[in-house]
């Protein structure tokens, strides 16, 4: 099975109701499914099936999910446009939004609960989701994010909020690879490097943000209009390019460094990355 009809399939397991409706909306509403490839490639290249990363691949992307809605709600960015649609509160209301943002959080876990592999490798996998996504990682970024004055001010403190918002969703996948492949000792390696990828790509969807229009992102800049630093209002288009080239590359030579670990294929996937128009 693809990794859309894997998703369909799960969220289609949930009670018929104008949340699942919201929910299925969001997920299936075309995301470039950035963090399950991660994952995926993790397995792969430590010589893995990838089909045991299924039920983590969709929880993963069900809290990345979560996260956009609950970010572009109008007590946080205030979006209307996200993966080419109307935002989840646009198109059905602000309440059914934060249901289908609570209900694909809470969902995630009992998704990932499934995995069939030895229960000590699911938990700390759950445990590793739990802390990437909670008050130790995305949320905290977040948290830091709308906290203007310690949140983005310099580059330091800008580097800071996207290590947590972005980075450790990034990092999840990574490392919820190694302990499912039984390489528990290399997850904080590929934290560091999932931190490296996280930063590029924020930096990146900040060169995105001041170079195309939100049809072609299929997503609005609410960090303009809502008057946010960023990398290239701080450092300039040039030098955001030229910095997330080197932060790409810095990853790349970390994920080449792994024993037992044949990393071309991931090595791909981040320059595929690299290289995305949105
Ligand atoms: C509400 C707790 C909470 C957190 C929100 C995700 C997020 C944190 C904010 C959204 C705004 C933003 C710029 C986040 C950084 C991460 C990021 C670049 C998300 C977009 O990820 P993509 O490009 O999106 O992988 P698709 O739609 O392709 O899945």
């Amino acid at each position: 099975m693809n990794f859309e009809d894997i998703l369909q399939n799960e969220i289609h397991q949930t009670t018929d109701s104008t949340v699942r409706d919201a929910m299925e909306y969001s997920l299936m509403a075309g995301g470039k499914r950035i963090r399950p490839v991660l994952l995926y490639e993790v397995l792969k290249g430590y010589g893995i099936d990838p089909s045991l990363g299924d039920h983590f691949a969709s929880a993963i992307e069900m809290i990345h999910t979560y996260s956009l809605i609950h970010d572009d709600l109008p007590a946080m960015d205030n979006d209307d446009l996200r993966r080419g649609k109307p935002t989840c509160h646009k198109q059905f209301d602000e309440a059914t939004a934060i249901l289908a943002g609570d209900g694909l959080l809470t969902y995630a876990f009992e998704e990932a609960a499934k995995t069939e592999a030895e229960p000590a490798l699911v938990l700390e996998g759950i445990r590793i989701l739990s802390r990437m996504a909670g008050p130790e990682g995305m949320v905290y970024g977040q948290c830091l994010d709308m906290a203007e004055e310690t949140g983005r001010t310099d580059w330091e403190a800008l580097k800071k909020v996207h290590k947590y918002k972005t980075g450790c969703l990034l990092s999840a996948p990574l490392m919820i690879g190694a302990v499912l492949s039984g390489h528990r000792d290399e997850a904080e390696a590929l934290h560091e490097a999932g931190d490296l990828i996280g930063l590029a790509f924020q930096v990146q969807d900040d060169v995105l943000d001041a170079t195309k229009t939100a049809d072609e992102l299929g997503k609005s800049n609410s960090d303009e209009r809502n008057e946010k630093v960023t990398s290239v209002s701080l450092m300039g288009i040039d030098e955001a390019v030229k910095t997330m080239n080197e932060l790409y590359d810095l990853a790349a030579e970390k994920i080449g460094g792994f024993r037992d670990f044949s990393s071309t294929s991931l090595i791909e996937v981040l320059k595929g990355i690299q290289s995305r128009s949105k």
